[in-house]
This record gives structure tokens, sequence and C-alpha cells, in this order.
């Protein structure tokens, strides 16, 4: 028997960076766009929203994308970038997402975004919907709770595919499909508070969103063969606390909450696990013939973000929930944190990498992953840049982890890593939690020039694409 050579990374990977609208196009009143969820949540995902858009809410103006986008795609094809993740703003195709037309200026903003990607070799990935909800959908039908929405992400999604199919060949349906269980309004746009939501009602508003995407790729099958559609979630590999059989069990429910998800995705149907689940909870689901027969239109490929793992047991004394993430979970004593509280786990990577492949057998591709720090900008040799050893330390170590799952068999299409360019954070609506290799000058009580330099990790990137990942070093 021979044995292969090992495999680095394969010949096509995809290298780039991941945004979402909401975080740095800013221009949220602008050609014609209606108000989504994140105009009136000023502060990030925890806390309350407000009536109408504040000053204070650093996502109104974003990173002034909207205006800087030729600016910005030269630096990603500087670093040599081979793929770009964006989002596109639901609100600007369709306001208020009921509408009966599409918007043309919102429509015309991402031909030039696209074809500005395409002129510099760049192939852009498009996240369909990522916690950018049209406001006046959690208004009046309460977001994904509501069958509706379906109706309206479909006409959304048959007017994108139309319009940008020779443009865009990888299509995500969901941001972090699976954060809809923790963070409902920012996920699912959901008005109804958590607290007040009953399970019914939060698994009814998957199930729309399962159904929904499930369509979204029946109709790329069928009609645009030459596009991929895949899904999104946020993958968290979860240890024991402890070997106590009771503390794995309580990591299998940890993992099938998330892991369902992606089970109904890749496999056409909802897990016995899942069935059990709903069963014993009380919970009754509206799932018709036609949604069970939509489910089985599978996606192309499996994507996911990976920050950080976690820790779970089943000891009550022992749940301390941990700091700065939205699932939840324990702290694991064996490993630093970002200053943000973010345990940094580059091996967990490995894991998750290989517990994908191994359950699915899908192509994997890894749309998300950075540490978010706080950075300095100085004057080194007379240019102004962030001396930002610590990003390039984490990114290393984290893709060093990528190499060796290839190694390991799996199937890795590419990887882009998250906030490419600083822009506003999700969870703390902050600009000082900053994860680019492109510093933007812009302070967390908005002021600032909007100018961008490079970081130390601009170059650093630059070489790793070049290398296609041999310069990668073992830590
Ligand atoms: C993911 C989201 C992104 C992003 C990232 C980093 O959950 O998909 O939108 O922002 O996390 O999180 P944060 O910005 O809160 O640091």
């Amino acid at each position: 028997m021979t044995h292969a050579e090992p495999r680095t990374f394969p010949e096509g990977f995809l290298w780039g960076g991941a945004t979402a609208a909401n975080q740095l196009e800013g221009a949220f009143d602008e050609g014609g766009k209606g108000l989504s969820i994140q105009d009136v949540t000023p502060r990030g995902i925890m806390a309350p929203r407000t009536p109408e858009p504040t000053p204070d809410n650093l996502k109104l103006i974003g990173i002034d994308f909207y205006h800087r986008y030729a600016e910005d795609i030269a630096l990603f094809a500087e670093m040599g970038f081979s793929v770009f993740r964006l989002s596109i703003a639901w609100s600007r195709i369709f306001p208020n997402g009921d509408d009966e037309q599409p918007n043309e200026e919102g429509l015309a903003f991402y031909d030039r975004v696209f074809d500005e990607c395409h002129r510099h070799g760049i192939e852009p990935l498009v996240t369909i919907s990522h916690y950018e909800t049209p406001l006046h959908l959690t208004e009046t039908y309460d977001g994904w709770v509501s069958r509706e929405l379906i109706g309206f992400y479909e006409r959304y999604v048959r007017v994108l595919f139309d319009r940008y199919s020779s443009k865009v060949k990888y299509w995500l349906t969901f941001n972090e499909i699976n954060s809809v269980l923790h963070v409902p309004f920012m996920s699912g746009g959901i008005g109804t508070p958590k607290d007040e939501l009953t399970q019914s009602q939060l698994f009814q508003a998957v199930h729309h969103e399962l159904v929904a995407s499930a369509l979204a790729t029946k109709i790329a099958h069928e009609s645009y063969p030459g596009i991929q559609v895949g899904c999104m979630v946020i993958s968290m590999p979860i240890y024991p606390l402890t070997p106590d059989p009771a503390d794995m069990l309580a990591v299998m429910d940890a993992d099938h909450a998330n892991l369902m998800f992606s089970d109904v995705h890749v496999r056409g149907a909802y897990p016995g696990y899942a069935l059990r689940y709903f069963r014993e909870h009380g919970i009754e689901l509206d799932i018709t013939a036609e949604d069970r027969e939509l489910l089985q239109n599978t996606v192309d490929f499996v994507s996911f973000s990976y920050y950080m793992s976690l820790c779970e047991t089943a000891d009550p004394a022992k749940k301390v929930r941990g700091e700065g993430n939205i699932m939840g979970g324990i702290p694991n004593p064996h490993l630093p944190a970002s200053e943000w509280g973010w345990q940094i786990d580059p091996v967990g990577l490995r894991v998750v990498l290989n517990q994908f492949w191994d359950r699915w057998g899908k192509p994997l591709f890894i749309v998300e992953n950075g540490l978010g720090a706080k950075d300095e900008l100085v004057v080194v040799d007379g240019v102004t840049t962030v001396v930002d050893d610590y990003r390039i330390a984490y990114l290393n170590d984290h893709l060093y982890q990528v190499g060796e799952a290839v190694r390991d068999g799996v199937e890795v299409m590419g990887y882009t890593s998250w906030g490419c360019i600083d822009l506003v954070s999700a969870s703390t609506a902050q600009m000082s939690k900053r994860y680019g290799f492109v510093y933007v000058d812009r302070s967390d009580d908005g002021t600032g020039t909007l100018e961008r330099y490079r970081k130390k990790s601009f170059a650093w990137y630059a070489e790793v694409i070049r290398t296609n990942g041999a310069s990668l070093t073992r830590s």
C-alpha cells in the first residue's frame, strides 16, 4: 500500500475576507434603502433598541463602504484575495421587505460592487440575510415567526439570482442560522422579547427559515446551474468540563442544538433527536407536506464561523456562563481569552473541520474567523500602521490547524477572515473591537477621518495567500 503525500492547501483554495452590509456600508438612508433592525440597535444585540435611528449608532455610517468600496476592494486585491464575502442589505433591495417591486438603485449598487471585484479577479461570496432583516418585517410580521416571511424571502432571492447569477457563484442563505435560538431578534428579526417567546414560536421561526433556505437552494439548482448554495452556521466545539458521563451527555445535547440546523440542510429532514426534543418539550410545529418536500433540497457545501470553543457540564453549581459569547457555555480553564472574553482555541478549528467532514462529507468553507482586538495606530519608518503581532499569531495558529485538517483529508474550499477591514462589531456595536488587516480611522464616539491604513498583518496575510499557506508556521 502506498501512502499519498501529505496534502497542504489545495490548489484553487479560496483566500479572502468577510464582511456584512450593516457593519460596513453605512449610507443607511441612501439609494432608496429602507430601515433594517440594525438601524435601531445602536448598542449591539444585547441592548435595547431605539424607536428611530439615533446618531450614536455607528452602523448608520459604518466605514462608509457604500462610497469607498472601490478603494477597499483594491486593498483586498493588493493582498491577493481570490474571494470576498459580503452580504446584501435586504432593505436596499426591498425597503420594507414585503414590497412588490425591488429598488433598482439598490440592485445597481451591488452590480457596481461585484463588477469591481471581478475587475480584480475576486469572486464574491454573498450572504443573502446577515442579521439585517428589514425593520418593517419585524414590526408587522414579528419576523420569521410568521410563515409569510418565506414568500418575501423567496421574492428577494429570485430577484438576486436573476440579477447576479452570472456575477456571483457562491451564496449563503442565512448568516449563522443556528444563532436564532440565542438571539431571536438579531438573527430572526423576531420582535417579541426572548423571554416572552414560546418554544413553539421560536422553533416555528426556525422551521420557516429552514424551509426558506431549502427553497433558495431549489431555485438555484433548478434555474441557475452555475451557482452553489451553502448553509452558514456558528461552529463551536463543546468539550465536557469533566469526564463524568453526565457532562458528556450535556455536551451531546448542546451539540445537537447547534448541529440540527446543518443536519436539516445537508440531510433534508429533521433528525430523530430533534423530533424527540419537540415531543418532550410540548413543541408543536406547523410542518406541511410541501415543507417536508422542500427540505429535501440540500446544500452544496457547509460554511461556518469559528471563533471559540466552550465547555459544558451537567452540574448546575459549575454552570457559569462565559463572557462575551452569544451561545453561553462555560469557559475552558486551559485556554486564554481575547480582550472581549472570547476564548482562543486554534485546535478547536481542526476538531470542528473533522467533525463536520465526518458527519456530512460536504465541502467546507470557513467564512468567519479572527481576533477582535484594540489596535493602536503608530508611525514606523514614516508609515502609519498598526503593529498587530497578536492578530498575526491568532490567524497563523488557526490557519495552521486548517492545514492540519486538510492533511487529515478534510475538503476545505476556502477561508475568509472576519472583518478583513475594520468595521462595526455585531455584538457590541463598537468600532474599537477591530478584526481587520486594514485599519479604519473611526472611534467609538463616531469621530475620525475614515482614512484606511495597512496594518502589519496586511503584508503577513498577503504572503500567506501568495504561498498558498506554505508560509504558516507551527506554533
Ligand atoms: C459573528 C457575526 C458577524 C461578526 C462576528 C464577530 O457572529 O456573523 O457579523 O460581527 O461574529 O462578532 P463581533 O462583531 O461581535 O465581534
